[in-house]
């Protein structure tokens, strides 16, 4: 039996998570169907029950409570906005890139490897992961390094929360994460200067600070791939680079860990990277920003010190030189 690639519907057509999940759930169907070979008993579950690990799948719905670290009042970037304009260069270099490539990342077996200074290495199943803590549904503001910036409602729980089930050695005074990475499937990645997989790394203190948010879902749906799915970081007074995709280990390290922006261009990208609008990058100034999605006449906004968190994190670099740790 012949099914052809799945009619896609132009994502311009795409405008709520409702159509969205309706969208994904054709293009389960149509996978799973062809692969019972049976289209013609045409019911929607169908995939579903042929294949279970489908139902972890981008657009399923997780259930989540509303966070009280919610921290935006300001109106929420389409869903349309947040999945197709990306960085994952492991997908490709263009926004548009991950939303069309990133459908090759098996997000299903998945699991963490916790190793380092902990009591005793040990690995987390995806599955264990969604069910250690409440979901949260969280409001953040997400700036890029380019100057650019959303407002994202993700879903997930504090970081901390996972970290205190690492068993850390008091030794451990800094966090790596490590992407996903393998290079037949991210086959747009090899040629780009970049020694992979992508690396970041978080302070201890920064890593169990309640608003960083080790992330599932967005828009009260599992991430889509090109989000970083099944899981990943969010740091939101952080430029967005920090907030590592897709990750399989987290290190717990005595010295800061090397981190991928940083290794490329140690002038351009600090370690710290808070959102800072008195340090310019090396190329443009960080004091605005263009606040994707938005009507042009007011795309352009002040960026704010540490994104707007700085009423929660600026004591976390009480006596630094921000200039100098930039
Ligand atoms: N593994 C991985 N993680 C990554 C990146 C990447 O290229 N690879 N890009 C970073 C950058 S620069 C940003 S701005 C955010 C973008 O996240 P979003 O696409 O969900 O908005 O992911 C960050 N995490
Ligand atoms: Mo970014």
């Amino acid at each position: 039996m012949l099914i052809g690639k799945p009619p896609d519907i132009q994502s311009s057509e795409i405008t709520s998570p409702d159509q969205y999940a309706q969208y994904l759930d054709r293009r389960r169907f149509l996978r799973g169907a062809a692969a019972a070979g049976a289209a013609a008993l045409g019911v929607a579950r169908l995939a579903e029950i042929f294949d279970p690990g489908l139902r972890a799948q981008a657009g399923t719905k997780l259930e989540t409570v509303k966070s009280p670290l919610t921290t935006t009042g300001e109106p929420l970037t389409s869903l349309e906005d947040i999945t197709h304009y990306n960085n994952f260069y492991e997908f490709g270099v263009d926004k548009a890139d991950p939303a069309k490539n990133a459908e090759a990342l098996p997000t299903r077996p998945w699991t963490i490897r916790v190793e380092g200074k902990v009591k005793t290495p040990k690995t987390f199943d995806i599955e264990a992961l969604l069910k250690l803590r409440r979901l949260e549904e969280r409001v953040y503001r997400h700036r890029c390094v380019e100057a650019w910036s959303m407002v994202i409602p993700w879903v997930g729980y504090s970081l901390s929360e996972f970290i205190d089930q690492c068993d850390p050695l008091p030794s451990a005074k800094y966090v790596q994460f490590l992407s996903y990475y393998d290079h037949k499937v991210e086959k747009w990645a090899s040629g780009q200067a970049i020694s992979w997989p992508y690396s970041e790394g978080l302070r201890m203190d920064e890593a169990m600070h309640p608003l960083t948010l080790l992330t599932f879902g967005l828009y009260g749906q599992v991430l889509p791939n090109q989000n970083g799915a099944p899981v990943r970081i969010v740091v939101p007074w952080k430029y967005g680079f920090k907030s590592a995709k897709s990750i399989v280990a987290v290190r717990f390290l005595e010295k800061q860990p090397p981190t991928t922006w940083n290794d490329q261009a140690a002038n351009e990208y600090g370690f710290y990277s808070n959102v800072n609008p008195n340090v310019d990058h090396p190329r443009w100034s960080q004091k605005v920003e263009r606040r994707i999605g938005q009507p042009f006449y007011s795309q352009r906004r002040t960026t704010l010190m540490f994104n707007g968190y700085a009423d929660q994190v600026a004591s976390l670099y009480n006596g630094m030189d921000l200039k100098r740790n930039f």
